[in-house]
């Protein structure tokens, strides 16, 4: 074994990669992004003695914040970023390290965990450290399951902290909670009880953190509201943005607009055509193509360079045609790929190169055409209430099936699409995030005029569809949300699910249907005291679930 990761849906086996990622991460730069954890884990222990004397340093809080959206899956492919951003935190662990010693908070020498003290300044140093410290190094595997369950919510945590960020948003509390849990998983005193605690706790914050962005995006672009998105081509050349950061996308299509080059989104970005602000874009082209997994063959058709503002990056093979037309930024990286440096204070990023790149190539190559129809994130839902609980009350909507999430390579996610096929036709679809392509193209049709896919968004809009439920169940006069005719059948892949499952939990969701797999960090006691606590359970076959799920 020269690695261990089981932080995603696709871990080898069901059980985790050991040799090398079925993402693509290698063994080193998994270490490497162990380390990095590591360093997180010690800057938060210091940042608990530094509260009890009220000293604090702003830069921990978001530098922890972009180190862990690092390590998310699919995000970051980069060790040299990866070394670099263990450097940085280990300068700053040092001088606030030091900073509590010279204030008399912790002595040189302490009982601190290993992670508050350790330090090292050179690679080897880094390689000797980073396989004793991962994952399997909680030996019991319940506490281990609880810890890792924290932790790949914080990471998800500190994606949608990091997109509010960029918009100018933040909040200390959510910071303050990151590195009181980031010590907490060092802490051996904790009991089972305590962890699980901790967990509920981490649902909380992500649904602060889900409502941070929502505030952020919707305040600087205006509430989502019913658009059809074009998924044919144009005929200029042409720029795909990928991932989930809308300051990003605003940056590119100020800077591409008058140019002759297009912007077409790709995957976890359509979403961003239903905000009223982009719509005055004339080079706004469309969306282009499907979930992320499928981008090797979307990437090499679509000609023109690609940004990714976040995950998820699927390594191009090495004969691959497009490979010099990657480009990242902000906390997704590439190694070999360049990358695109952060914007200054009140200014914008510069993508003038991937502008001037995309002016060289040919327009992209037509693989569909037509349009598919969202917006239906909380205001606009909220606009059609009465028109829905009309047909609520009338009996032609019998339920509702939560079915957002993410989409991923695995064939037996084809469960999703037929499942969206064998609903009956009085069943509605909320969705958001990747999982939505699995059946957004599908010809579902409308009951009266209500489209049978409501697609909120992206996954962080997960928080949309919380605030429609909380809305019905507050317009049909019920006591519990569990008493709405909603089901929940979530497809997961990584950590940002993981928040929005968390998220579900603390807001007191029952019976949530996870799959295609649980989640291979989830110890089979763990296992059960979410079957016993939250009624969660995996998928079948879609009749079964069918059958079983809407009785
Ligand atoms: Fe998908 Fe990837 Fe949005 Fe994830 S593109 S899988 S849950 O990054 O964040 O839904
Ligand atoms: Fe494996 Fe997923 Fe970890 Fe990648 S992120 S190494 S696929 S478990």
């Amino acid at each position: 074994m020269s690695m261990f990761c089981f932080q995603c849906q696709e871990a080898a086996k069901g059980t985790g990669c050991t040799i090398k990622g079925v993402c693509g991460k290698s063994d080193d730069l998994s270490n490497m992004m162990d380390l990095l954890i590591y360093v997180v884990k010690g800057l938060s222990v210091l940042t608990q003695e530094g509260e009890k004397k009220g000293i604090t340093d702003e830069k921990i809080g978001h530098f922890i914040m972009r180190a862990m959206f690092s390590t998310i899956t699919n995000a970051n492919y980069d060790k040299d970023a990866i070394i670099e951003r263990v450097h940085e935190g280990l300068e700053l662990k040092r001088n606030f390290r030091a900073r509590l010693i010279s204030e008399g908070v912790i002595q040189e020498k302490n009982n601190l965990h290993d992670c508050a003290n350790w330090d090292a300044k050179t690679i080897e140093e880094f390689e000797g450290k980073n396989i004793l410290i991962g994952v399997l190094s909680t030996e019991n595997e319940d506490v281990r399951s609880l810890r890792e369950l924290v932790i790949y919510g914080i990471k998800g945590i500190a994606a949608y902290t990091e997109h509010a960020y960029n918009l100018g948003h933040e909040n200390k509390e959510i910071f303050q909670f990151i590195q009181k849990a980031m010590a907490s998983v060092t802490d051996n005193t904790l009991s089972a009880d305590d962890l699980v605690a901790l967990v509920m706790e981490t649902g909380k914050f992500g649904v602060d953190a889900m409502a941070l962005l929502d505030g952020a995006n919707t305040g600087r672009y205006g509430n989502p509201e019913i658009t059809e998105v074009n998924i044919g081509v144009r005929k200029n050349p042409a720029i795909l943005i990928s991932g989930h950061d809308l300051r990003d996308l605003e940056d590119l299509l100020e800077q591409t607009k008058g140019t002759g080059v297009d912007v077409y989104t790709h995957s976890e970005m359509l979403p961003a055509h239903y905000y009223p602000f982009f719509k005055k874009y004339d080079n706004f082209a469309g969306n282009y193509g499907n979930a992320w997994h499928r981008q090797r063959d979307e990437f090499a058709t679509f000609n023109g360079p690609i940004l990714f503002t976040t995950n998820c990056i699927v390594p191009p093979l090495k004969d691959a045609t497009y490979t010099e037309k990657i480009y990242t930024t902000g906390s997704s990286g590439l190694g070999g790929s360049k990358h695109i440096p952060e914007r200054q204070k009140g200014g914008m990023k510069d993508f003038s190169e991937i502008i001037e790149h995309a002016k060289k190539c040919a327009p992209p190559k037509e693989i569909e055409t037509g349009k598919i129809v969202g917006g239906f994130a909380h205001n606009q839902v909220i606009t059609l209430a009465d028109k829905v609980l009309g047909e609520v009350k009338a009996g032609n909507i019998k339920n509702f099936v939560v079915m957002a999430g993410c989409d991923a390579r695995m064939a037996s996610r084809s469960y999703y699409t037929e499942f969206a096929q064998k609903l009956p036709t009085d069943s509605v679809i909320l969705t958001a995030g990747c999982a939505k392509y699995r059946y957004n193209k599908l010809p579902l049709g409308d009951i009266n005029g209500i489209p049978r896919v409501l697609d909120a968004g992206q996954c962080n809009d997960s928080y949309s569809l919380v605030v429609i439920a909380l809305k019905l169940k507050e317009a049909l006069g019920l006591d519990n949300i569990n008493d709405l005719p909603i089901v929940y059948n979530i497809a997961w892949y990584e950590q940002k699910a993981v928040i929005v499952l968390l998220a579900l939990l603390y807001l007191g969701v029952k019976d949530i249907h996870l799959g295609p797999t649980l989640p291979a960090f989830l110890s089979p006691n763990v296992v059960s005291v979410l079957v016993e606590k939250f009624g969660i359970g995996g998928i079948s076959t879609v009749e079964e679930d069918l059958a079983t799920f809407l009785n």
